[in-house]
């Protein structure tokens, strides 16, 4: 089987499938499937680019669409995985994984899935810790925090993936398995990124990358491992212990002319033709933890099914698939009207809404699950905001220094504003290694607003740092409050 591999898609199918298709010609053989490390893009119109989280100039509707509304079909396969500039409402539709567009196949937040007899795993977004152990809490519409923290890894998505006892031929992460860089030439990566000071510092600090995907590697060893995100090409070999497993890793750039962003490799295989296929020991894993699925941002209660034997389930998922009698994924349905081009204002009523994928609803139908992906409707909005007393206090908007107030790192210093009563903490842009974000550096103040007593505003007067000893508020998000980034607690 010939599998090409690509690095951050950013929506630029068109131009992906036409290297495809020239490197076919040259090579004059055929190109079996294409696999993609994130950065995705499935915008398929307007509505979507709003919940993708990128700086403005890249937010361009791209080729996705296209392929979407069924003016081009993917001439090869294609399965991807999704990293941190998404259209998150149309990949939590399909969090279970789906098509989201003909012959174009989400892999889900955490999933397996096989083509012919290769078994491919992913698991999309990207670490922060954070986040790691909430739940997936984040519903359409999204305010600008939940933008960016939908596409956090989770704890509950990795576990599923910890389960996985059958072994994985290829794995995908669009954040790099952390530490990676000691099994290959890490010096390399520095001249490809013009020895950016932070990624330096980044990888001696052994910061850069998944602590998650780390332990997946080292879990599951598949064979090969492909990652993107920090858009260049590094290569490494990874030996799992004395005489054990090798997993070749690959991380790839995006798709610009002259940079590597894509790789073509052969990998032993039963003879075509191949088609993509649901995995039974997945599907087991799926209904095992579905019961816990965490849809707050409380962690899951992932002791509560550790009795459960897999085992059960996986028999259960054969005899079902067996009377299905075909274990190909259900059909591809289009939930939202493509993007038109010729319509420079969307006509029609376009639904920003939750969508039931009925790609979804048939596959929990097939595992007997219940459909959850709407529940704990925005469980964060419906708490009443934090009464504002005009007499008592009033809000206003505040820096804290680090210096001034003596900590080390930036969560002591959110942590500072947070208990000193912030609601809405506006916080620098996260570093999370896109070279074309716009970055700040680490932080070393911060601004909030705030609901300050008249004691606590002298306090903050005189300097002193005892303002902040007070009980933390609950804190909630305010609609009318400017700031980008919203902290909660
Ligand atoms: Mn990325």
């Amino acid at each position: 089987m010939r599998i090409a591999v690509e690095g951050c898609m950013h929506g630029d199918l068109d131009n992906v499938y036409a290297t495809l298709s020239h490197l076919e010609k040259v090579d004059n053989k055929r190109i079996d499937l294409l696999i993609c490390c994130g950065d995705f893009q499935a915008v398929r119109n307007e509505e979507d680019l709003k919940c993708v989280a990128a700086p403005e100039k890249y937010l361009k509707m791209n080729s996705f669409w296209k392929y979407y509304s069924g003016q081009q079909l993917a001439p090869v396969p294609t399965v991807f995985i999704g990293g941190n500039h998404e259209a998150s409402n149309y990949l939590w539709e399909l969090y279970y994984g789906g098509w989201a567009a003909p012959n174009i196949y989400f892999l889900g937040s955490a999933g397996v899935t096989k083509f012919g007899n290769i078994r491919i795993g992913g698991l999309s977004g990207i670490y922060n810790k954070d986040y790691y152990n909430l739940g997936h809490y984040e519903r359409v519409p999204y305010n600008d925090e939940e933008k960016r923290s939908v596409y956090y890894e989770r704890e509950y998505d990795v576990s599923k993936l910890m389960q996985v006892k059958e072994p994985i031929d290829i794995f995908l992460s669009h954040d790099w398995p952390v530490n990676i860089t000691d099994y290959g030439n890490w010096r390399e990566i520095l001249q490809q990124k013009k020895n950016n000071l932070r990624l330096e510092s980044d990888i001696c600090n052994r910061k850069l990358g998944s602590k998650p995907a780390a332990e997946l590697l080292h879990k599951l060893k598949p064979l090969y491992w492909f990652s993107a995100h920090i858009h260049c090409k590094f290569a490494a070999a990874i030996q799992h212990g004395e005489g054990g497993p090798v997993t070749k890793f690959l991380a790839l750039d995006k798709c610009v002319p002259g940079r590597s962003f894509l790789q073509v490799f052969e990998i032993d295989s039963e003879p075509g033709p191949y088609e993509i296929r649901y995995d039974e020991e997945w599907l087991a894993i799926t209904r095992k933890f579905n019961s816990v699925f965490p849809l707050t941002r409380k962690p899951a209660q992932l002791w509560s099914i550790q009795s459960e034997k897999l085992q059960d389930h996986l028999e259960w998922v054969r005899s079902k698939l067996k009377t299905r009698g075909t274990q190909k994924p259900f059909e591809f349905v289009q939930t939202a009207p493509p993007y038109d081009p010729y319509q420079s204002v969307p006509q029609g009523y376009v639904f920003s809404g939750h969508c039931r994928n009925p790609q979804t609803e048939s596959l929990l139908e097939l595992l007997e699950l219940p459909y959850l992906l709407n529940d704990a409707l925005q469980p964060q909005k419906l708490v009443q905001p934090m009464p504002m007393s005009r007499q008592k206090g009033r809000r206003e908007g505040l820096k804290i220094k680090r210096e001034q107030a003596g900590v080390a790192d930036k969560d002591q210093l959110l942590g500072l504003a947070l208990d000193a009563g912030a609601y809405g903490v506006i916080e620098p842009p996260v570093h999370e290694n896109d070279p074309e974000e716009n970055r700040s550096e680490s932080m070393k103040e911060i601004n909030f607003l705030a609901e300050t007593s008249a004691r606590q505003e002298c306090r903050l007067a005189t300097r002193t740092k005892a303002w902040w000893h007070g009980k933390p508020l609950f804190l909630t998000r305010t609609e009318d409050a400017a700031p980008t980034y919203y902290r909660q607690v």
